[in-house]
């Protein structure tokens, strides 16, 4: 039989996991030699730098991993793990923490907090399933439990293990298998709702699909996409499933966020009469900081939660069982018209070709989408990057990361070492503030140090732009960093990019860089992208 922490890699491994990201310590470094036989370890600057990483990864990829030390690490990966939470994104966070014979003695032992099950009882608010294995016999068992959950659930999780159980030998390992419940569909109520679906939209001649997150982590999109297709049904994804369908699909609308959406999207999504929302948390960013508009019109909501149709709430219907009777639907007894093309708005077309002309949001996005080919991932951070890339015209289900519900900023440097590791072949985007690259932008050191060659473009606005509008004070105003001469420091290639000009110099030497590229954009006062300046404009506000 193996050894606990031989039976924790082998399981990591067969969820998915070719690497796990983390900073070492004494309650964890006695499992990285195990760990570390199948499982390359990427050391990253601190450890909410590997939560955002693992994060990225298991979005890429399905599964990630970060290690921590006990409490001095892991209280400093918890912000990421909470993000994980909210966004629903399957990281397993391993912690290494004091042995259970130390425990007995009663040590009073470096980093620990009042009780030994202080880390622990915090984690457990934030992820699906959490263990501190204490005994041999059921090692195997809570390890299964753990795993699976995340997977089930697509949510975090936690293992923690006393540092002197890792060598000790599996005993009975029994697989939890069997014994994580899983919601099971009713079939008699799928039928209902499926006759509900058939019957709204047979009384529909706009009907929409608003495809949201949970499609992307369940790996539903396929599915969803034929239904759409032998119906000609419009897909409009929420900012947060952004990147969950192919946006340059004949059939795709682009984002709907509400009052900030394109004019195009936004009128055909509030004004259809018949919206399926699939695997959509109606999160206020989502929405475009307002309730989304329900009237008169038949509304379907189906997350991996409950279904909601009009006003009855069901919950005996998982969504993959609800998408796989969509696909096999008939009898709708019409097909809709699709999208127009010619309505539709391009993304980002260049304004000026004048290389002396300052640059702006908005020169850069068209820019960047000239430049992106298919797949090309992109990576923002809250803030003016969020909604500038949120215009972008992205294709692939890697192809964009942004914590645009729980807003973490500092997730777009470290997300790309994450989003690289999971798909060696893609070479990211990064567009960030500088607020936001301010938090974590460190990470560029391990990131070079790996041979990684991401792109990353900081939004230089002088400090914390989108803060500024609420609440305007000096609070909002930040340290000008050169931060085009980290290359003085680190082996990373620096561009300071001021006009048109600039930006176009810089970019033909991006090209074939094979460091990270950080290009620090000097944005005009009062400048923003389109996306922010269409929010400003229709709630009123100036910045
Ligand atoms: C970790 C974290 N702390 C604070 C906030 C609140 N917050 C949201 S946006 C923002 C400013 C972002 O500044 P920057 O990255 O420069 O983007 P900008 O608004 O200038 O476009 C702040 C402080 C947050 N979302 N995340
Ligand atoms: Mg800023």
């Amino acid at each position: 039989m193996p050894t606990v922490a031989g039976y924790l890699r082998d399981s990591l491994v067969k969820a998915g996991a070719k690497h796990a990201f983390g900073v070492t310590g004494s309650y964890i470094s006695g499992m990285y030699k195990t760990l570390s036989s199948k499982i390359e370890l990427v050391g990253t600057t601190d450890e909410l730098s590997a939560g955002y990483a693992a994060d990225a990864y298991a979005r890429a990829s399905g599964f990630g991993v970060a290690t921590v030390t006990y409490c001095v690490g892991g209280f400093n990966i918890l912000n990421s793990i909470a993000l994980a939470n909210a966004e629903q994104s399957p990281v397993l966070l391993l912690s290494g923490s004091p042995g259970l014979k130390e425990r007995q003695e009663k040590a009073i032992l470096h980093s620990m907090i009042r009780e030994f099950n202080c880390q622990y009882d915090v984690f457990r608010q934030v992820t699906c399933a959490s263990t501190i294995i204490n005994d041999p016999r059921t090692a195997a068992y809570e390890i299964d439990r753990v795993i699976q959950t995340v997977k089930a659930q697509s949510r975090p999780g936690y293992i923690e293990l006393p540092r002197d159980l890792f060598d000790k030998i599996v005993l009975n390992g029994i697989e939890a298998g069997m014994a994580i419940v899983e919601k099971k569909t009713s079939p008699e109520i799928l039928d209902d709702v499926g006759d509900s679906v058939r019957q709204y939209l047979r009384e529909s001649s706009r009907p929409v699909i608003l495809v949201g997150v949970q499609v992307a982590r369940y790996g539903l999109a396929e599915k969803i996409m034929r239904f759409a297709e032998k119906y000609r049904i419009p897909v409009a994804t929420t900012l947060l499933g952004k990147g969950t369908i192919d946006e340059t699909h004949p059939l795709s609308l682009g984002v709907y966020s509400g009052v900030y959406s394109k004019e195009y999207v936004r009128s055909t999504v509030d004004e259809s009469d018949c919206l399926l929302m699939i695997g959509v948390l109606e999160t206020d960013i989502n929405t475009g900081f307002y309730p989304m508009k329900v009237g008169n019109r038949n509304t379907v909501l189906v997350t991996d939660d409950e279904v909601r149709i009009k006003r009855a709430c069901y919950n005996e219907i998982r969504l993959c069982d609800f998408v796989d009777s969509l696909s096999y639907m008939e009898d709708v007894g019409r097909v809709f018209s699709g999208t127009s093309k010619v309505v539709k708005e391009i993304s980002y077309v260049s304004n000026t070709d004048n290389p002396d002309t300052p640059i702006t949001v908005h020169s850069l996005m068209s820019k960047i989408s000239e430049s992106m080919c298919g797949g090309t991932p992109i990576l923002s951070d809250p803030g003016d990057s969020m909604f500038a890339t949120s215009d972008l015209v992205v294709k692939g289900k890697t192809a964009y990361f942004c914590p645009a519900f729980y807003t973490a900023m500092g997730f777009s440097v470290p997300g790309s070492l994450g989003v690289m590791l999971a798909c060696p072949e893609s070479r990211p985007f990064v567009v960030v503030g500088d607020g936001s690259f301010q938090m974590t932008g460190k990470e560029i050191g391990t990131l070079a140090a790996r041979g990684l060659n991401p792109i990353i473009f900081i939004l230089n606005n002088g400090g914390y732009l989108t803060e500024r509008v609420p609440m305007d004070g000096k609070w909002n105003d930040i340290p000008n960093w050169n931060y085009h001469k980290f290359s003085e420091v680190m082996n990373v290639d620096g561009y300071l990019v001021q006009t048109v000009g600039d930006l176009n110099d810089a970019f033909k030497k991006i090209q074939t860089a094979r460091k990270p590229s950080i290009v620090n954009v000097i944005i005009p006062k009062n400048d923003c992208s389109s996306a922010y300046a269409r929010y400003l404009a229709k709630t009123n506000k100036k910045i």
